[in-house]
């Protein structure tokens, strides 16, 4: 948070970690989507545009229209890991389309919106598309209402990274309405320097006896030794004026025979209430994609990691206003916009680091985050009260890599042994940089494990501190904590939904211990 005053500041002021987490039922994110029926370089995709309703956290359903698959078309789906995948015949936002660099994309697309809605399309910015079929539009060839004729888009997916994908028809309406999606190309040359798994000896053996698996598309977002990645996650930012839909939904009956459609329907004044990551508003985004109760809406957001993880952004500005997300705890280095990787006349990667990833409308960008505590100015361990037998041995830059099985595997060591608080309650000052509040103002739970410490048995370090443990630390013995940090809108009207916080474009981002496996196939 930047502005104190502000409702999030007031919550977070003075804390860097935003709350301390047991760990219980979370589901988890990475990137899923499908594959077309694919032989060598190539890759189909049948997709439709239909008519659907989506759920908002409010009890609101929302008229809305979507890509989905074709009925009578069954793709492949990434990561293989994730069960219950299924693609509908409209979703929103629509199928995540991942194809190899090189590859000979075709998407076909036929058009089960009502005839009132008039023609559609599908635009690939970036990339060289060849249309055939349908009738000709403003943009490229649209597809008519009835669902019997098809139109044809070709390209060469010549450019790595995260794309998107929208209509090319009547944008002002029908990407309101829910018409776009994300392309993410996988790089056919993968950079030496990357890991063949999170768990590379390297990077840290696997602490969850075999369970920490690989959720990745591939080992580097671009063929550049700067690209690797452990974890990856797509979040597409949108927002959602419910007068639009409400019109759209009053004149879907219309009987209409044109092109253009029939519907009369205002799209300014523009007053969006509803604000969407992958289609979800918050707390509806931290529940597990593909799940049942959100049937045209498969995608959530609801990013982990383990400290020092190298983990892929793919972001995506969808909608009509600029959305500033921050991603709290570090910075992201940008590594490509719209799929451009940016670098300098010798190949080093010069992409900004960015505070917020502001995202103007249609826009990509690929990022890599990284975790390491670093800049706390505190033990995040507790090594400070009491747990003395663990060692931080600096590498190079500082971190703790030489012991892949230690618990505090990538402690950033300057702050090895430094007290958390300054004025612990009702104590003399210790010299930390952090007063804790009250206990008696915390609920301990779900969200507040009585720890203020990263890793196994956190509690139990803190109450079996000397020579006094922090305040506020309760024993719950054997607990596993993580710290979780709000990812959200800087934008602070979009941390609403319907005008109530918390809600909108905000989420959780979990660092979690790295005995503790991160799961993703939910
Ligand atoms: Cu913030």
């Amino acid at each position: 948070m930047r502005k104190t005053n502000s409702l999030m500041g007031r919550l977070l002021r003075g804390a860097a970690v935003a709350f301390v987490a047991l760990f219980g039922t979370a589901s988890h994110a990475a990137a899923p989507g499908i594959t077309g029926s694919t032989g060598t370089g190539t890759a189909t995709f049948n997709l439709s545009a239909a008519p659907g309703y989506i759920s908002q956290p409010d009890g609101t359903s929302v008229y809305s229209w979507g890509y989905g698959c074709a009925s009578t078309f069954a793709p492949g789906f990434l990561p293989g890991t994730i069960t219950g995948a299924s693609c509908p015949t409209m979703q929103l936002p629509g199928p995540t389309l991942i194809v190899n660099q090189g590859d000979a994309v075709t998407v076909t697309l036929t058009n089960n919106l009502p005839a009132a809605a008039g023609n559609t399309s599908i635009l690939f910015p970036g990339f060289a598309v060849t249309a055939s079929g349908g009738t000709p539009g403003v943009l490229t060839q649209e597809a008519p209402t009835g669902g019997s004729v098809a139109v044809t888009y070709t390209f060469v997916a010549d450019k790595a990274g995260t794309h998107s994908y929208y209509s090319g028809t009547q944008g002002d309406l029908q990407v309101e309405m829910g018409l776009y999606g994300a392309l993410i190309v996988l790089p056919t040359t993968i950079p030496t320097n990357c890991q063949n798994t999170p768990n590379d000896t390297a990077r840290g053996t696997d602490r969850g006896g075999g369970a920490q698996s690989d959720f990745r598309l591939a080992k580097a977002a671009f063929n550049h030794s700067s690209a690797c990645y452990d974890r990856e996650y797509l979040f597409q930012f949108s927002e959602m004026d419910i007068e639009v839909h409400r019109q759209a939904e009053a004149q879907k009956d219309v009987s209409c025979a044109q092109a253009t459609g029939c519907m009369i329907v205002s799209t300014e004044p523009y007053v969006p209430t509803y604000f969407m990551i992958n289609g979800r508003s918050m707390p509806d985004l931290m529940e597990p994609n593909y799940a049942l109760h959100f049937p045209n809406q498969p995608y959530n957001a609801n990013p982990h990691m383990h400290p020092g993880e190298l983990t892929l952004l793919r972001i995506i500005g969808t909608g009509r206003w600029q959305h500033p997300f921050h991603e709290h705890g570090n910075h992201v280095r940008i590594l490509a916009r719209d799929g451009n990787l940016i670098t300098t006349a010798t190949n080093k990667l010069a992409g900004p680091l960015l505070f917020t990833t502001t995202t103007t409308p249609g826009m990509t960008m690929d990022g890599i985050y990284q975790w390491t505590g670093k800049g706390l100015n505190w033990d995040a361990y507790g090594h400070a009260n009491g747990i003395t037998t663990e060692t931080c041995v600096p590498d190079a830059n500082g971190y703790y890599t030489s012991a892949p099985t230690a618990n505090n595997y990538y402690e950033w060591c300057a702050d090895h042994l430094k007290p958390l608080e300054d004025k612990p309650f009702g104590q003399v000052g210790k010299g930390g940089p952090v007063t804790l509040p009250d206990p008696n103002i915390f609920a301990f739970g779900p969200w507040y494990s009585g720890s203020p410490y990263l890793g196994p048995d956190a509690t139990a370090r803190a109450v079996g501190a000397t020579p006094v443990p922090p305040s506020g630390t309760v024993g719950n013995a054997g607990d596993e904590a993580g710290f979780f940090f709000m990812w959200h809108s800087h934008n602070e009207r979009e941390i609403t939904t319907n005008n109530a916080f918390p809600g909108g474009m905000l989420m959780m981002m979990g660092v979690d211990p790295w005995v503790y496996v991160i799961d993703e196939t939910k």
